[in-house]
């Protein structure tokens, strides 16, 4: 299935086609891409049409210096929500972030500047994270008298561990770029751009068969519910499909043949 995204009329995000990549990028720079209620709906619905069409790999950024300052704080304040409207907001949320780390499709978050907050939470449902030198992670949550409602609790958590994230969140702790890489909150710290480092892995990830995607992008996080013993039931029934489809007999066709690339460190 090959299709041309529709046109959406979006007001918070961008979405942009590169062949088979979609190049998403949230564009409230003068909010710092906080993150309102609008922008929520507006991710849920690219990420819900981004496998109806097609698109083989997503690089989720922003414009301007920032990646996401978390929760629209002021949207939050104007609009007196009660406990059950929030509720409702984090539905939300959840319903965005879980589209886009369940969605089968790989999304290569480029970050930079504040990553913080909900900002972290929507980085933390991508696939893979790749910082720049300008890139800092915060969870502000206690300093603000708030709590995560993204997901932080879950995904933060796996990403770093959970005495790591109750730090962050009692004492505003910031992890820069390098600390960051070393904790594991990013996969990747570039020197420069971000953008370019994503935009190079999602061409190559979309090389990959979408059927093998699909489980790279969906078991792993499937199974993190499971008991050991169905986690490994779901993976011999996942990769009995997965490993005898026709595009990995070409593969493995290839390398018998000597003509597919060796796995080699040097
Ligand atoms: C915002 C937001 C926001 C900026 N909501 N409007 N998140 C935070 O606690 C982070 C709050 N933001 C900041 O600490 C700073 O803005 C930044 C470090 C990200 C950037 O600083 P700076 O000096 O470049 O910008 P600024 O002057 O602070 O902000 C520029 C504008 O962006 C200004 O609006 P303006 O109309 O006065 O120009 C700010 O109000 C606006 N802005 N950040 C709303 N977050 C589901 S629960 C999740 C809970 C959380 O995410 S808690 C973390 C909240």
């Amino acid at each position: 299935m090959h299709m041309k995204l529709p046109t959406f009329n979006f007001k918070n995000i961008v979405v942009e086609t590169d062949k088979n990549i979609a190049i998403v990028s949230l564009n409230r720079s003068t909010k710092r891409n906080a993150l309102n209620a609008e922008m929520i709906e507006e991710l849920i619905s690219i990420f819900s049409a981004f496998p109806r069409y097609g698109v083989k790999a997503v690089v989720l950024r922003s414009e301007g210096k920032h990646f996401s300052a978390g929760l629209d704080l002021i949207e939050h304040l104007q609009q007196e929500r009660s406990a059950s409207d929030f509720m409702q907001v984090c539905l939300r949320w959840h319903e965005a972030f879980n589209k886009i780390e369940y969605s089968g499709i790989p999304v290569i978050a480029a970050l930079k500047g504040a990553t913080i907050g909900g900002g972290l939470e929507l980085a933390s449902a991508a696939h893979i994270r790749i910082a720049d030198q300008t890139t800092y992670f915060a969870l502000p949550e206690g300093q603000r008298g708030l709590f995560t409602g993204g997901g932080a609790t879950i995904r933060v958590s796996e990403l770093i561990g959970r005495a790591r994230m109750i730090d962050m969140m009692l004492t505003g702790r910031i992890y820069k770029a390098n600390e960051a890489l070393s904790i594991g909150l990013c996969q990747y710290l570039v020197e420069n751009n971000s953008d370019a480092s994503a935009i190079e892995i999602a061409k190559a990830v979309a090389e990959i068969p979408p059927l093998s995607n699909f489980a790279i992008c969906s078991t792993i996080s499937h199974t993190r519910n499971m008991s050991a013993l169905d986690a490994s039931y779901m993976e011999s029934f996942v990769a009995g499909v997965v490993n005898t489809q026709p595009e990995a007999n070409d593969r493995l066709k290839a390398f018998a043949n000597k003509t597919a690339v060796r796995v080699k460190a040097d």
